[in-house]
């Protein structure tokens, strides 16, 4: 399976507020060099770098004014005189809620967050951009017959919405491989997110649409990040109704109680009958990654690569959390070999 890098990655590293303090994110370049590292050691197949994409590709997933703050927003804040990485450090809450955007860098920040766990630096856009890159570059490959490929984007995407960023996440990378689909001539796309977070992000984009039909297997949101979506009533809304569906799953889950998850979610792609199938593969469902708390194990990737090549169709992988840096190489590149494995 060909793999997309983007070297800019490394443009990005930042701060995060976490258990009341400011630390370095977890969400670091080590993380994308490491599983680069592996998919070379292992022979996955050809590394390529990400091409150019016209800019109306993140537009197609978010709106216009949320793309125009992310390009902007480390001059607008440096412009105040600051040096550090920006966060935001106050939202727009229940009635507090406004649809009008904010003047001022400070409230620009809140408007557009979800959370202060997506820190803007100086090279941040760049990384960004460059991520979308990766996996619209990616998902060409799929669209033009190539059975997989793996988007081995960082910054992760699948937490950011239309308007808001948080998580780690600013462009959801996985939600503009499947505009890409759509603007290609495709009719149904299904992305399939095994992150251990929900991708609420994702859901947010889809949820009144039924042209790409969404589901998520993740930690049960009641005690698990990001706490306020991902619940099974959550089954989206409008012409989206019956396009969403969400697994959530208890602290400690092991294998075979994910893979009935897993199963009954490949089900529900394969009834759609969707053209394309991405995949935001986290792998922080793994038994030792530091912010989560299921049980996999590195053998159990291997099987749920099989698993999705199983559902037969053309599939783009996109790479979202884990954060064991040592380990986060080792069950990606399990995955897709699982998924080579059965598609050769
Ligand atoms: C809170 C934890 C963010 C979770 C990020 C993640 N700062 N998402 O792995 O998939
Ligand atoms: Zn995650």
């Amino acid at each position: 399976m060909i793999t997309v890098f983007s070297s800019n990655h490394r443009l990005h590293y930042g701060t995060e507020l976490k258990d009341g303090a400011i630390k370095p994110s977890f969400e670091n370049p080590q993380r994308a060099d490491t599983v680069l590292a592996r998919v070379r050691s292992e022979k996955l197949g050809d590394v390529i770098s990400e091409q150019d994409f016209d800019r109306s590709n993140y537009v197609a997933a978010h709106s216009e004014r949320y793309v125009t703050f992310l390009e902007n927003a480390w001059q607008e804040w440096t412009a105040t005189g600051k040096t550090h990485d920006a966060l935001p450090l106050v939202w727009p809450v229940r009635d507090l809620a406004i649809q009008q955007e904010p003047k001022f860098i400070d409230g620009k920040l809140g408007f557009y967050a979800m959370d202060a766990g997506a820190p803007i630096s100086k090279g941040t856009w760049e990384a960004v951009r460059s991520s979308a890159n990766v996996a619209l570059t990616g998902v060409e490959r799929v669209i033009e017959g190539a059975h997989g490929a793996f988007a081995l984007c960082r910054p992760p995407g699948h937490h950011a919405a239309r308007e808001y960023m948080g998580g780690y996440c600013y462009l959801n990378n996985a939600a503009i491989a499947a505009e890409r689909c759509l603007r290609r001539g495709a009719k149904k796309v299904a992305i399939l997110d095994v992150d251990f977070h929900h991708g609420n992000g994702t859901q947010n984009i889809f949820y009144d649409r039924s042209d790409v039909f969404f589901a998520s297997i993740h930690g049960d949101p009641a005690i698990s990040y990001p706490y306020f979506s991902g619940f099974v009533n959550e089954q989206g809304t409008g012409n989206g109704s019956g396009f969403n569906a969400n697994y959530p799953l208890p602290r400690g889950t092991q294998w075979p109680q994910y893979e009935s998850a897993l199963m009954a979610a490949i089900k529900r792609i394969q009834a759609q009958r969707s053209e394309f199938l991405i995949i935001s593969l986290g792998v922080d469902t793994f038994e030792h990654d530091p912010i989560s708390h299921f049980r996999l194990t590195s053998n159990d990737f291997i099987q749920l690569g099989e698993a999705i090549a199983k559902a037969g169709i053309p599939t783009l992988f996109v790479m979202e959390g884990g954060y064991m840096v040592d380990e986060i190489g080792i069950n990606a590149v399990n995955t897709l070999q699982g998924f080579d494995s059965l598609t050769r």
